[in-house]
């Protein structure tokens, strides 16, 4: 097969630019907005050109999302240049029931889904119906051609207040969105309050010149425990998007 461009196995945006559509789906406060926000300012704060356009909310008064919050981003170059930069577009949903609908418009067009989950106690009957959701919107693709990968957020809480990880595996299994074998890959926790947190003491702190270089740009060494594990469920998901995409071309 000649050289295959990323432009030709993904849709292109309006600039001609290969793009994938990720939806942040779960439960109200859950945090998603949270995950949108902490992963735009580092960003910013670690390479500026990967942001492709600035955030956008659609919020009511009070915060709450009512139709999603938006971002564009776009992978470094890719060594060697074999192919253009990627582009990845992230989106959330309202987690409400009444917002049903809205969630309905944001995933149309989705090419991989983060299903989004709370570790709060009282979460569990939403984070249990918010999965079946997906399902039904997504159909037979869920979690094969639509790559999916879990995420439970707010592991700082106390173990008392925090439900069990194996149960929302087990669940997230029955429903066919992860393979049994591969939820040891597929499901991870985090904390956006951590992350959050951690890169705000470094953009305060009296020892900042320790942590950015030179073009006040942050170093990948130097980026936080807790920010890794919130930027891996994407990165995964970006790759598997990717993965997925050459094997369907390489059958053809
Ligand atoms: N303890 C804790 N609280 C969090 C975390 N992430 C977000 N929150 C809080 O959870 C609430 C809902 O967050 P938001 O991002 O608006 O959730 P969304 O409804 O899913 O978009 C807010 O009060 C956040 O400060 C976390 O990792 N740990
Ligand atoms: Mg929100």
């Amino acid at each position: 097969m000649s050289q295959i461009e990323l432009s030709d196995i993904f849709n292109v945006d309006r600039e001609g630019k290969p793009t994938i559509k990720i939806v942040l789906f779960g439960p109200p406060m859950s945090g998603k907005t949270s995950m949108l926000t902490v992963f735009n300012a580092l960003r910013r704060m670690e390479n500026p050109q990967t942001i492709v356009s600035s955030l956008t909310k659609i919020q009511d008064d009070s915060g709450r999302t009512v139709f999603f919050d938006q971002g564009v981003f776009q992978t470094p170059p890719f060594r060697g240049k074999k192919f253009d930069r990627l582009r990845y577009q992230l989106w959330t949903v309202p987690g409400e029931d009444r917002h049903k609908v809205q969630r309905d418009i944001v995933m149309k067009g989705v090419d991989a889904v983060l299903i989004f989950l709370n570790f709060e106690n009282v979460a569990k009957g939403q984070n249990e119906s918010i999965i079946k959701e997906a399902k039904e919107t997504i159909g037979e693709k869920f979690g094969s051609k639509i790559p999916v990968v879990a995420y439970i957020n707010k592991s700082d809480l106390p173990a008392e207040d925090r439900i069990d990880k194996r149960e929302i595996i087990l669940f997230l299994i029955d429903e066919g969105a992860i393979p049994d074998d591969k939820a040891a890959n597929l499901v991870m926790t985090g904390s956006c309050l951590n992350a959050r947190n951690d890169l705000l003491a470094m953009l305060t702190s009296p020892k900042r010149d320790d942590f950015f270089d030179d073009d006040n740009q942050l170093s990948l060494d130097k980026r936080p425990d807790s920010v890794w594990l919130i930027v891996r469920p994407i990165q995964k998901l970006t790759q598997m998007a990717v993965e997925q995409r050459l094997e369907y071309v390489q059958n053809i």
